[in-house]
């Protein structure tokens, strides 16, 4: 199994800038990426990563998903002067030009590419490429939302190009809707695009019908294209969880990916000026974990949006700690069952204020009452604040084994000799002898029912320990049980106990490795829903994160 998370950054991308007055657009600050790297640096993750270098992606490979007439007009913003650029600018929404721009949009561009090479080629297991301009709204002849080209776009087909990658997942938890990814495999069934988004009933940015529920892709691509457009602001850890049990991830695993693409924008976290949500900074910590399983492993994470700059660096620390293996932090704020926040949250993540470093020369073209606006809301901003996340610990040792004397120790697991010698993340007793291994039932309807509801069980129970037991007769096949134990990792910090009578394939999964791909999933035994259903209704009024519509009650 490949081993390895890319981190992919360059601080070139860090130089362009807004040039004049425009309250839209003054949140995408250079500042954006620097805090993220800078994060990454101090916690130590960037240097576990293996650090590849960016290129510029080239003319062939934007035109995979950008028109020759847009490219042409894109490249003569570097030689246009200051009024030029604004009047560029005028031609598309919410999106501005600077000099150094297109050579930034072709690195973040490059950046991606150099991300799934990579990843396809098995020189890593997974990474993150951090990038400015962003590209999820970025459309076939048009700038759009602070994007220029289509970095994930671009990516996925050229992962379905170059190699040969059959189908291919994006999943955009950024809080607006990448539309420009949606127009892109609007009629493609190779690649699936989900994304979640403020909406308000079409009254947030970017305002468009076709990001609602019902568009669902067209032609060949009609059900591969699934939008969760959020009527409330306020959403929260359970509710972006709930959306992974109950949507996202059973279609997910039906779909079964070559390759998953997370747009990942971390305007969907706390305190976001646009999103205005209220997930933690730890919940992408889950949101990555649950998606590293598909796929043998071979995510994707590709920046998009993310506003709030404290928000913007612990999310990215959360997800890249999350692709480097760590276990995941106990899931916070999950309706019910949890703590409310502490009344003294720690002040450390009040919004930096933003001195104005957006602003070039022209800065000061603004009138007192826009001034004074803004400090209104910059104020509002200020009194969003939430815990720091807890510092997450790589285990020193990771599994360790409980063997007869006759059994082999796996490779790369510790053998339990006396108790105090070794701490691991994990123990597995091995009792006896091996049986083999027994059949398989309904692979589509066990995983039916481990992500509807024994995973919104689990997380909402939040237990110490999980503990798995695989015992002679258990009727679960091998690539069933690898995804049970891999996800399951993701409660109790990670801490399992296992009890088996053949070591065989948990062990990989133990040591952090991805569980084994299902395949593409068929539908499940009539019988097999309708017992699933049945028992989903009994339990959902205990809990809440069993709960697929509004119609119980909401959750704060
Ligand atoms: C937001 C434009 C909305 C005004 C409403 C990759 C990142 C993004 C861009 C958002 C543009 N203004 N208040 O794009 O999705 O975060
Ligand atoms: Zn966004």
């Amino acid at each position: 199994m490949k081993m390895g998370t890319a981190l992919i950054y360059d601080e070139e991308m860090t130089k362009y800038k807004l040039l004049w007055v425009d309250p839209v657009c003054k949140i995408e600050v250079p500042e954006r990426l620097i805090v993220s790297y800078e994060a990454l640096v101090k916690s130590g993750l960037a240097d576990r990563c293996v650090s590849i270098p960016v290129r510029e992606a080239t003319d062939a490979e934007i035109l995979l998903a950008h028109s020759e007439e847009y490219l042409e007009a894109v490249k003569k913003t570097p030689f246009m002067h200051l009024e030029e650029l604004m009047t560029f600018t005028q031609k598309y929404g919410d999106v501005y030009f600077h000099p150094n721009i297109y050579h930034c949009a072709k690195l973040a561009v490059g950046a991606t590419l150099q991300l799934v090479d990579n990843v396809m080629t098995g020189k890593v297991r997974n990474g993150m490429a951090l990038v400015r301009p962003p590209g999820h709204h970025s459309q076939s002849s048009a700038a759009n939302g602070f994007c220029v080209f289509n970095n994930v776009a671009i990516a996925a087909q050229y992962a379905k190009k170059h190699h040969k990658a059959k189908r291919v997942l994006i999943v955009d938890w950024d809080v607006h809707h990448g539309q420009g990814v949606q127009y892109c495999f609007e009629d493609d069934p190779s690649v699936l695009y989900f994304s979640w988004h403020r909406y308000e009933h079409q009254s947030f940015w970017p305002n468009l019908k076709e990001s609602d529920f019902d568009s669902v892709g067209s032609g060949k691509g009609a059900g591969f294209n699934v939008n969760v457009p959020w009527n409330k602001v306020g959403m929260g850890n359970s509710d972006y969880l709930a959306v992974f049990f109950h949507v996202l991830l059973p279609v997910a695993y039906e779909f079964s990916p070559d390759l998953v693409f997370i747009c990942a924008g971390f305007d969907s976290a706390i305190g976001d000026p646009e999103g205005h949500m209220s997930a933690t900074p730890d919940i992408f910590a889950h949101l990555t974990h649950l998606l590293m399983n598909l796929a043998d492993g071979k995510v994707c994470a590709v920046l998009e949006g993310g506003y709030n700059l404290t928000s913007l660096a612990q999310s990215v620390c959360q997800t890249v700690q999350t692709l480097l293996g760590d276990p995941a932090p106990r899931p916070a704020q999950l309706g019910g069952a949890s703590a409310p926040f502490p009344e003294e949250p720690s002040s450390k993540n009040r919004r930096p204020a933003q001195q104005g470093g957006s602003q070039g020369p022209e800065g000061d073209a603004g009138g007192d009452a826009q001034r004074e606006e803004e400090k209104v809301e910059e104020k509002e901003e200020e009194e969003i604040v939430w815990p720091e996340p807890l510092r997450r610990v790589a285990p020193s040792l990771r599994s360790a084994l409980l063997l007869p004397d006759a059994v082999e120790c796996p490779d790369g697991c510790a053998r339990f000799t006396c108790v105090r010698a070794c701490s691991p993340l994990n123990a597995t007793v091995l009792l006896r002898s091996p049986s083999p291994p027994q059949g398989c039932g309904d692979t589509a309807g066990v995983m039916q029912a481990v992500l509807g509801l024994l995973l919104p069980l689990g997380y909402q129970y939040e237990p110490g320990l999980v503990l798995l037991a695989r015992l002679p007769g258990y009727q679960v096949e091998g690539g069933l049980w690898q995804q049970l134990t891999c996800l399951l990792q993701g409660l109790a910090l990670g801490h399992t106990l296992v009890l088996l009578q053949v070591i065989g394939i948990t062990a990989s999964c133990l040591l952090g490795n991805a569980a084994l791909s299902l395949g593409p999933l068929v539908a499940p035994g009539p019988e097999d829903v309708g017992s699933f259903e049945r028992l989903r209704l009994r339990l959902q009024t205990d809990w809440p994160l069993l709960q697929t519509t509004g119609t119980f009650r909401d959750w704060k």
